[in-house]
């Protein structure tokens, strides 16, 4: 199909609003000139015609098992060296009394994530997933960035389905977003040099996809990207989910400054540009079924605005259980309530309701 250059936004809107696919070139058209009341507008009938008036929140934690990391992202407040005082390291024992002190609760999914630690391996984050299991066996384990399921799979010389195979079978139900950055390689090589590249990123969700296991993908915005880096992030995404449809949820992060090299002489972006983004990745992954705000780093107020722009997820509990964020200077000890969660979907004119991992309405 050709494209037509001169598009004004109003037609590209009026394609939206009929239900069509939009280029990059439209895309940035959209992004740079419509109204930001406009594109909440688009965004919202798309999250009407997907979700109808629901907004999903989870009962969850995480498990953040080290911030040792052989990678030294830029953005990255979190990651300490071996032998830092700030470093930490948990034992499998300590996970199991992570999980245990949690095992009464409510929740439906433990999240995984951590640093890439030169020290672990495969059968070690096996042993891992199988010690969640065994102490809460109703949980999902969603666990692993692409980018340390790439180190541990590798490093065990095995193809990356047959490591996802082995996790999968001690108990790996879901693979988080995390690890995606901006694909575009050469902002990659200025913000996080070491880390896996965008075709490992992409490939192991591939792969993942191939087994049935199913993932969400994140894009972390606001620091020396362009629009036209987001919005091939955006297209690198829509094109994979058209191939495998393995794909549930999108999550924007928006870059926090605090505590990392990067942030020395920015700023972060204003709200306006958050939601911008958010209806934005809402208009073009329109293959996606869920575009995730993710309360931990909007902060509770932007994240119930966020549900006025395209969102239809709120992400979960959390129960003061992840430190990515609060380090790089978002909410201490972020916890949600499920009557917080209510609220701020009735406060969107939403209703909340609880799911699993995989979307299904939980009934209580
Ligand atoms: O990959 C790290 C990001 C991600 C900073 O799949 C930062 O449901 C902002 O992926 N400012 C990990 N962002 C978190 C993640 C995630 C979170 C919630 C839900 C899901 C899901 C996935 O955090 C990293 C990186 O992109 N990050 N440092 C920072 N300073």
């Amino acid at each position: 199909m050709s494209v037509n250059n001169n598009n004004t936004y109003e037609d590209i809107a009026a394609k939206v609003s009929a239900g069509g696919r939009i280029s990059r070139e439209e895309a940035g058209v959209l992004w740079r000139t419509a109204p930001l009341s406009l594109l909440a507008e688009l965004a919202c009938g798309i999250r009407h015609r997907k979700s109808g008036d629901v907004v999903y929140y989870n009962c969850n934690f995480h498990i953040e098992p080290t911030n040792i990391c052989l990678f030294n992202c830029r953005f990255c407040s979190y990651r300490r060296g071996a032998g830092d005082p700030e470093a930490w390291n948990h034992s499998l024992e300590e996970i199991a009394d992570i999980v245990r002190s949690r095992r009464d609760s409510a929740v439906t999914e433990v999240h995984i994530v951590g640093g890439v630690h030169p020290d672990h391996d495969i059968w070690f984050y096996a042993d891992m997933i199988r010690i969640v299991k065994e102490i809460m066996p109703h949980v999902s384990v969603k666990a692993f960035t692409a980018i340390e399921l790439a180190y541990m799979i590798e490093k065990a010389g095995m193809s990356y389905e047959e490591g996802l195979r082995l996790l999968r079978d001690a108990g790996m139900e879901a693979i988080p977003g995390g690890g995606a950055e901006i694909f575009d390689e050469k902002l990659r090589a200025r913000i996080c040099p070491e880390k896996g590249s965008s075709e490992v990123w992409l490939a192991m969700h591939k792969a993942a996809h191939r087994l049935g296991i199913r993932s969400n993908a994140t894009m972390l915005y606001g620091h020396v990207e362009t629009v036209e880096q987001r919005i091939d992030h955006l297209d690198r995404l829509r094109a994979l989910q058209d191939e495998t449809g393995g794909f549930d949820a999108f999550i924007p992060l928006k870059y926090r400054r605090a505590g990392n090299r990067l942030g020395e002489g920015l700023e972060e972006v204003p709200v306006t540009e958050d939601m911008r983004t958010l209806a934005m990745s809402r208009i073009y992954l329109d293959n996606f079924p869920h575009i995730k705000a993710y309360w931990v780093m909007y902060g509770k107020q932007t994240a119930e605005m966020a549900l006025g722009f395209g969102a239809d997820d709120m992400d979960g509990t959390i129960d003061d259980s992840t430190k990515i964020y609060s380090m790089a200077g978002a909410e201490e000890k972020p916890r949600l309530t499920v009557d917080d969660m209510k609220a701020m979907a009735a406060s969107a004119g939403l209703r909340a309701v609880e799911r699993d991992t995989f979307y299904n309405e939980i009934m209580r």
